[in-house]
């Protein structure tokens, strides 16, 4: 197979170790070879093999960055919650909106009312709206089904959407969302009915992680980790909506079984932390859900640098708590709202993402990672999570195929 080589670039690897100055490389090339890259580094070091018979593109001194991903979305869902939000500022809080029967559940009531053709239109849309601004990685949840049938066809509109578009979607079942109005004030049979989805849900090849909320809009310590036993039964990675509005000690919870990320975490304290870092558990921050509910309290940034628990940054796209659909505006919302640094906002949307979602093979610029990259009209990193409401991104490859090119440009 022929090579093609990137070149004209200036590269951010965000290679682990290196994150200082994001890895930068000012003269870079890349070269790949089918769906990988066969090799990453300054263009005056690149081997003379890799020229022969090469094809060769002009980045025309972009800025190349790994793809972005996307660890925490509920991309799939039947209509929107704006009138939740008239609501809200009106006097009403986003939990007594859920209390009353709104938030979660009228999702739900919506997502069940529509077809498949319909929610794949709709997920669709939000899609395209990532994909714009260099998405190559994301996940999408269920949890607005919340029965057997309604999860499972959520889960198999986001399975056609990775099948029709040059992404890669990595699907996880959050039946432990909420409780469904027909088990109203009987938690623990819904959490059984959770329970016995896991097994056929997996064996329609639907499901790849296993998610819940653990808090007290959601379920208790004790019921999440039924959900756990379950998923660990039948070998599938967990993670978990945590300590968003309480601390219930879910990221405890979560780290004695090795999930992969705890998200949210708004309340963690020390030894959530400290369980997080021996596990290897991601901290996913969700600046947008942050703003959106308008929350006070921070999640404990220096506590989890302390701590050494990576930090990965996502939309949590929802039409509840985050109706957001742009991970750059993250990126600038995880440095204003949570003081992260430019540098950790970068590698949180791309090798400490991919880790959030237990995938190795991208995330960051090296040999024998997936080809996956975005082209971007600025001239440093810092850039990317400095500007707000604009979309600098170029052009994005995907697995070594060029996805889009676009008009969009820079603001500078
Ligand atoms: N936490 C959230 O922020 C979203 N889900 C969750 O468990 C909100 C979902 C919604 O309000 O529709
Ligand atoms: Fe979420």
């Amino acid at each position: 197979m022929s090579f093609e080589i990137w070149e004209n670039a200036r590269l951010a690897t965000l290679q682990a170790g290196q994150d200082a100055n994001y890895g930068l490389i000012d003269d870079g090339a890349l070269v790949i070879e089918g769906e990988y890259l066969a090799w990453v580094g300054p263009r005056t070091d690149m081997p003379a093999q890799y020229r022969h018979g090469a094809a060769i593109h002009d980045a025309r001194n972009a800025l190349i960055t790994p793809g972005l991903v996307d660890c925490h979305t509920h991309l799939v869902y039947g209509g929107h919650r704006a009138n939740e939000f008239e609501l809200r500022l009106n006097g009403a809080s986003y939990e007594d909106i859920a209390r009353a029967g709104g938030g979660i559940k009228s999702t739900v009531e919506a997502t069940r009312l529509a077809t498949e053709a319909q929610l794949y239109k709709s997920a669709k849309k939000r899609l395209n709206h990532l994909l714009n601004e260099g998405v190559t990685t994301l996940e999408i949840k269920s949890g607005y089904g919340l029965s057997l049938a309604d999860e499972a066809k959520c889960l198999r509109v986001a399975r056609q959407l990775a099948k029709d578009n040059l992404v890669q979607i990595q699907n996880t079942f959050l039946g432990a969302h909420a409780v469904p109005p027909e088990f109203q004030d009987k938690s623990d049979a819904y959490i059984d009915a959770v329970v016995a989805m896991i097994e056929p849900l997996k064996a329609e090849g639907l499901i790849d992680a296993v998610d819940a909320f653990c808090d007290r809009i959601g379920f208790t310590y004790a019921q999440t980790e039924k959900v756990f036993k379950e998923a660990q039964r039948l070998n599938l990675p967990v993670k978990l909506h945590a300590e968003q509005l309480t601390n219930s000690r879910g990221a405890s919870l979560a780290s004695q079984y090795g999930a992969l990320s705890c998200d949210h975490l708004e309340w963690l304290n020390e030894e959530g932390a400290a369980a997080m870092a021996r596990a290897g558990t991601v901290a996913v921050l969700l600046p947008g859900a942050f703003y959106f509910i308008r929350e006070t309290k921070l999640p404990p940034i220096e506590l989890l640098r302390q701590h050494k628990v990576p930090m990965a940054i996502s939309t949590d796209s929802n039409p509840g708590s985050s109706p957001c659909t742009s991970l750059l505006l993250m990126l600038n919302m995880a440095c204003t709202f949570m003081r992260l640094t430019p540098q950790e906002a970068l590698a949180g949307v791309t090798r400490i993402a991919a880790q959030a979602l237990g995938l190795k093979d991208r995330g960051v610029l090296s040999a024998n990672q997936c080809a996956d990259f975005v082209l971007w009209d600025v001239s440093h990193p810092a850039e990317l999570a400095y500007a707000f409401g604009s979309n600098p991104c170029l052009s994005t490859v995907w697995g070594g195929q060029i996805r889009a090119t676009t008009s969009n440009t820079h603001i500078f």
